[in-house]
């Protein structure tokens, strides 16, 4: 697909295409944005990366925009969030949204909180902050991308609950497992023996 990334940090805009699978064809905008070329080129993903820019609304009505925004969305519109979050004792992150004309509104595809220790200036947050926005971005690039989203049926619930005894892999998978299907009384995991389910539990202390 052919994504336009605009951006007025292009160094940061780099890091995030470095995440961009290379079967994706990326052109980099870092001036102010010239619309009908962009309209022209007919992009199927405009990517605003710390982008001072606000996109018209015939861009984000009729083009797949996303923004990546230092702010724990839908409070902390706007601009260095992050320092009045500090100033006023309240939560801060990033988010990754669809882009609508009112800025920093639209249906968040993900965002995450970072820490806020005494011991924070706004610098050492703001690294947090594009620390977070770089993870969420390359854990949810699917989705970012267009995709509809991981779906779990019962069915794959199901399958998770029977054991297979024969798997191999490490302690940390086994107890993840076990403790992800330990739920109060639920008798969720199990395996078979002389033709018997036996329900396995895990008891953390
Ligand atoms: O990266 P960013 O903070 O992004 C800003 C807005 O916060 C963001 O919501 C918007 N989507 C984006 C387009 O613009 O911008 P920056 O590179 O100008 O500043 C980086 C940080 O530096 C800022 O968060 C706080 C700090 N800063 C910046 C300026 C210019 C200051 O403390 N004082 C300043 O005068």
């Amino acid at each position: 697909m052919k994504i336009t990334v605009i951006t007025s940090n292009e160094e940061l805009a780099n890091k995030f295409i470095y995440l961009i699978p290379e079967s994706h064809e990326c052109y980099l905008i870092t001036e102010i944005p010239i619309w009908d070329e962009i309209e022209q080129y007919g992009p199927d993903l405009i990517l605003s990366i710390h982008c001072k820019t606000i996109f018209p609304s015939r861009i984000v009505n009729n083009f797949r925009c996303v923004n990546v925004h230092p702010g724990l969305l839908p409070n902390g519109r706007g601009w260095y969030t992050h320092v009045h979050a500090i100033a006023e004792g309240k939560p801060t992150g990033a988010t990754i949204h669809l882009m609508t004309e009112i800025v920093d509104k639209g249906e968040i595809i993900c965002q995450s909180e970072v820490p806020v220790h005494t011991s924070d200036t706004s610098l050492t947050v703001y690294d947090r902050i594009i620390a977070k926005e770089l993870e969420l971005f390359k854990n949810n690039i699917d989705i970012i991308l267009g995709g509809e989203g991981k779906y779990y049926s019962k069915k794959d619930f199901d399958k998770l609950c029977q054991i297979d005894m024969e798997h191999v892999g490490t302690m940390r998978q086994h107890i993840d497992l076990l403790r992800s299907l330990t739920h109060g009384d639920y008798n969720n995991a199990y395996f078979i023996s002389e033709g018997k389910k036996i329900h396995v539990k895990i008891v953390l202390t």
